[in-house]
């Protein structure tokens, strides 16, 4: 059988967004997928981010695939649709259609669409591998009742088989395909890292956020891989810098001593990147500094607010002192730090200065300020899903406000398009010669990168450094200014 798999596009061709500035990783879910049926069927990958748009509809009359795969987050939902159907189009029932990933895995519902065949819902490699082999063995489609984990269109009906246990132990799946996704290599970065690798090495998160379905959509598991196997994807790959993609890959101190361990027992010298919490931080110094010794370089932590009530209303279970600390300490182990900060629609004028203020107090390397918003499948959108001012899945990047704002729209985006100039201070603070020192070799690595990154982040900049771009989108997506009433909410 011929398959192809494909990751969509931002729902804009060429719009600005995170990936073309500032981090745009390989399509690991795919590359996940591709392992389990690489070995009896062929199998391509298309990353649509990086290719022109007529790519797609040329390779399926091409290579005409007999199953199709897409992956999406929120963002990508309809983009991910747009493929389905463009499949379809082409190749009519020769295809069958399959999306996962978070989005249709926490809104299975909202693909059930006459082009889409099913919807696999959490963990995808072994629903995949099943849905495969059934489809090769020549069985009907309606028939794959006995496949846990999809949603499936049986005529004009949708049904949903058993739930997949996610209880599989990480080193038993295959490593990721990665050579799939070779040719794009070049493509792939974050910030001014230029080809990174990018590698699951946990699934799962202890912590309850309520703005965060990590822990939901890992069913409250963490499983990790062993650090043999994350050594090995390590040495198996040829990129120089690796993206660590677990949502917080400091939890487990043990876990994190072996790794180190192995690292230095096989002398492997990478620059690799992670996300972690500034609380294990701040308990766990002295690891931070072996973890840095075996080639840590950036550490990405949701450090969501500047203010400890808040931090208890998101559930962080975390404080603003922790993070203070733990800003520090990465900045004296020579390690560079991504902070993500939360703006909310019910804030004042004031609260946004505030958080600009303490940003450039910690000295964050760079600091990144999104917009607190119920995503699907979290807490906050089963409490706060009735405040909803639009459901459409474009606006769920947590750059535009979804819910009603206390200023008015214009004056919230004009404060929040702030954030990126009222933040300098903290990147200066940070980037200080006494800092780069600290790793001369490292930062020379990186000064190579940095010209593009500078041309990537100017565009970004430009873009969401203007409010007017914010206000054009919630006319252009949803054809009205979001704070205006519609009749029918007016009558409601
Ligand atoms: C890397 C990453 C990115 C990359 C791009 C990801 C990519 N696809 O290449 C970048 C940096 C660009 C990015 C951006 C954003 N991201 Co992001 N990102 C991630 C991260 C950390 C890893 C993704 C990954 O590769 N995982 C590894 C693979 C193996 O896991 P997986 O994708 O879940 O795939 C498995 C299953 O879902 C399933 N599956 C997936 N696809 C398919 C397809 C088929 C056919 C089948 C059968 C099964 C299947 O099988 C796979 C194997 O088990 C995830 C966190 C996470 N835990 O995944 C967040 C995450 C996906 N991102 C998230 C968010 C919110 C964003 C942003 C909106 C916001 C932001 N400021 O970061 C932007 C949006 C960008 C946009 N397009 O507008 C949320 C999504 C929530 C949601 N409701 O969709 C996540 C879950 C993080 C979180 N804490 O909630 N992101
Ligand atoms: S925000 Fe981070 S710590 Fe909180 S649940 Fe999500 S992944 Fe875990």
């Amino acid at each position: 059988m011929k398959i192809l798999l494909v990751q969509p596009a931002p729902y804009e061709n060429g719009r600005i967004g995170l990936e073309t500035a500032l981090w745009m990783s390989e399509p690991a879910a795919l590359t996940a997928l591709a392992a389990m049926v690489e070995g009896e069927h062929e199998v391509r990958i298309v990353d649509m981010r990086v290719e022109p748009a007529d790519v797609l509809p040329r390779v399926l009359a091409e290579y005409r695939p007999h199953v199709l795969g897409v992956t999406a987050m929120t963002t990508d939902a309809y983009q991910a649709q747009a493929v389905a159907l463009c499949a379809k189009s082409i190749l009519g029932d020769a295809v069958f259609t399959i999306l996962g990933g978070h989005h249709p895995t926490l809104m299975p519902g909202d693909h059930d669409q006459p082009y889409i065949d099913a919807v696999c819902i959490g963990e995808g490699e072994e629903t995949f591998q099943e849905v495969v082999a059934h489809l090769a063995a020549g069985r009907a489609r309606d028939e794959m009742a006995g496949i846990a984990g999809l949603r499936i269109r049986v005529g004009q009906e949708v049904r949903t088989t058993p739930a997949r246990s996610q209880a599989r132990e990480l080193d038993s799946f295959p490593a990721p395909a990665r050579h799939l996704v070779a040719h794009y290599a070049h493509e792939y970065f974050f910030a001014a890292a230029n080809g990174i690798a990018s590698i699951q090495t946990s699934r799962g998160c202890a912590f309850d956020c309520n703005f965060c379905a990590i822990w939901e959509f890992y069913e409250r598991k963490v499983r990790f891989l062993s650090a043999r196997a994350i050594v090995d994807r390590m040495e198996a790959a040829t990129e120089r810098f690796i993206m660590f993609l677990d949502d917080n890959f400091l939890t487990h101190r043990q876990r994190l001593e072996e790794l180190v361990d192995e690292i230095e027992r096989r002398g492997v010298r990478k620059y690799w990147m992670i996300q972690g919490r500034t609380d294990f931080i701040v308990k766990n110094a002295d690891l931070m500094q072996r973890l840095r010794d075996a080639g840590l370089m950036m550490v990405l932590s949701g450090y969501e607010s500047n203010e400890d009530d808040t931090l208890a209303a998101l559930q962080k279970d975390n404080s603003k002192a922790n993070n203070l600390e733990a800003a520090h300490i990465l900045r004296e182990l020579g390690i560079l730090s991504m902070g993500i900060f939360m703006v909310h629609p019910d804030w004042e004028e004031r609260q946004f200065d505030q958080l600009y203020e303490t940003i450039n107090q910690m000295r964050i390397t760079m600091p990144m300020v999104v917009i607190h918003m119920p995503l699907p499948g979290t807490q906050a959108w089963r409490e706060h899903g009735d405040e909803l001012l639009t459901r459409d899945a474009r606006f769920f990047d947590l750059l535009h406000a979804v819910t009603p704002t206390r200023l008015t729209r214009r004056r919230f985006y004009e404060k929040y398009a702030e954030w990126n100039g009222a933040t300098m201070k903290s990147t200066r603070g940070s980037l200080t010669p006494a800092f780069l020192l600290k790793r001369p070799a490292l930062m020379l690595r990186l000064a190579l990168g940095y010209r593009k990154l500078e041309k990537k982040s100017k565009k970004l900049r430009r873009a969401i450094g203007d409010p007017e771009n914010f206000l054009r989108d919630e006319y252009e997506i949803v054809g009205r200014d979001l704070e205006t009433p519609t009749p029918a909410e007016l009558v409601a």
